[in-house]
């Protein structure tokens, strides 16, 4: 189980399915360095907790936790669908550095261990050292017993593509194309590893991500699929926010878009919150540490209601105690009428820099776990 499989996703007849297709569980790691959680990471471990229950009312949650958080996590995650397992990483971001899982159509389950360079290596990138969370989808998928494939010097984050599980895959330039992920590859070579390591066939580009997103614009904080042939694109009216620009742009490639199959595209817009920021208060209690991330007021957060996690049975999705939260809400519940939209506290996660989608990552049931 050590070794990672030498050939590819595709072929072997596995593919990345969809956020809505039935899970076996959901993986999340436990929030702790002071240098990008303020206060210690108490009141993200308190937002964590509450995501985690949330989950855990519609299916199993694992959660990952270094030796010295273990006592306390398991203290605050006590709960009969919440396993709590000693797991090290530099931080909490499991979208991106655990595995992405594909299927086949046995139900059979392996999982994708794709390079992970903090968002941008030593170009941009959000810390160092990183090696303990490019560690973290291996270890998973050997907790879980599930075959690996590992894209050596390959950087990709969970968080910069979104799938309909019908060969369609969502992504932005900004960051997929970016020089500080693989630089060596230019948009061609960089389909060809999703094609074969997703099982996907029709790419849908969108220019960027939100405003000020720290990932450089992963598509997961911005545009997401509801369906097969539905998406929720993050939205803006107002010409004045900087946003604006980026929805436009995406929506514009959105409309033009055919999928997998060939459909054309049905866009929700779905409002963005605020504009939200980081408190004095909230800035002067994260750890200062050489090459951490700036911490100011004065910095747009890129909140966004996009950063749900689908679950079975219902929509994990952030509130920020913000006016755009109900029609968010009215929204969601539209989009997934056969689901229950349950909202929890977003504001810790977001100043962390990501949400409910970053810090999560679903395992599909399939039918058996090994092989
Ligand atoms: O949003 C994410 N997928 C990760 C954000 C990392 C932020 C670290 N400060």
């Amino acid at each position: 189980m050590m070794t990672a499989l030498t050939s590819t996703p595709r072929a072997d007849g596995f593919y990345m399915p969809a956020e809505w297709a039935p899970h076996k569980q959901t993986w999340m790691l436990w929030p702790e360095r002071p240098d990008n959680w303020h206060s210690g990471a108490k009141p993200a471990q308190a937002a964590f907790a509450e995501v985690a229950r949330a989950i855990a009312r519609f299916e199993p949650v694992s959660v990952g936790v270094s030796a010295a958080q273990y006592e306390n996590a398991s203290a605050r995650l006590d709960h009969p669908h919440i396993r709590v397992v000693e797991l090290s990483s530099d931080d909490a971001w499991v979208r991106d550095t655990g595995p992405t899982f594909v299927v086949n159509h046995d139900g059979a389950v392996r999982g994708v261990d794709w390079t992970f360079n903090a968002w941008g290596g030593f170009d941009g990138g959000l810390y160092w050292p990183w090696q303990r969370d490019d560690q973290v989808a291996r270890k998973i998928l050997a907790l879980e017993g599930c075959a690996r494939y590992r894209t050596e010097g390959f950087v990709l984050e969970g968080g910069a593509i979104h799938v309909d599980g019908e060969g369609t895959l969502l992504t932005t330039e900004e960051c997929l194309l970016n020089r500080n992920r693989n630089p060596a590859l230019g948009r061609e070579a960089i389909e060809a590893m999703l094609r074969e390591h997703l099982g996907v066939d029709v790419i849908i580009w969108l220019p960027q991500g939100l405003h000020n997103d720290e990932t450089d614009g992963h598509v997961d904080n911005f545009c997401c699929f509801v369906r097969p042939g539905e998406v929720l694109l993050a939205w803006t009216d107002d010409p004045a926010d900087p946003n604006y620009p980026r929805c436009q742009a995406a929506l514009k490639v959105l409309e033009q878009a055919r999928d997998a199959r060939g459909r054309t595209l049905t866009i929700h817009r779905l409002p963005i919150p605020g504009p939200l920021h980081a408190s004095t208060a909230e800035c002067a209690a994260v750890d200062i540490v050489a090459g951490s991330q700036p911490r100011d007021p004065s910095i747009r957060l890129a909140g966004s209601y996009v950063n749900f996690l689908i679950v079975n049975g219902g929509i994990i999705a952030p509130a920020f105690d913000d006016a755009k939260d109900a029609e968010a809400r009215a929204i969601l519940a539209a989009c997934f009428p056969e689901r229950e939209v349950v909202m929890v506290p977003g504001r810790e996660i977001l100043l962390g820099g990501g949400n409910i989608h970053c810090i999560t990552q679903q395992q599909p049931a399939g039918r058996r776990h090994h092989g």
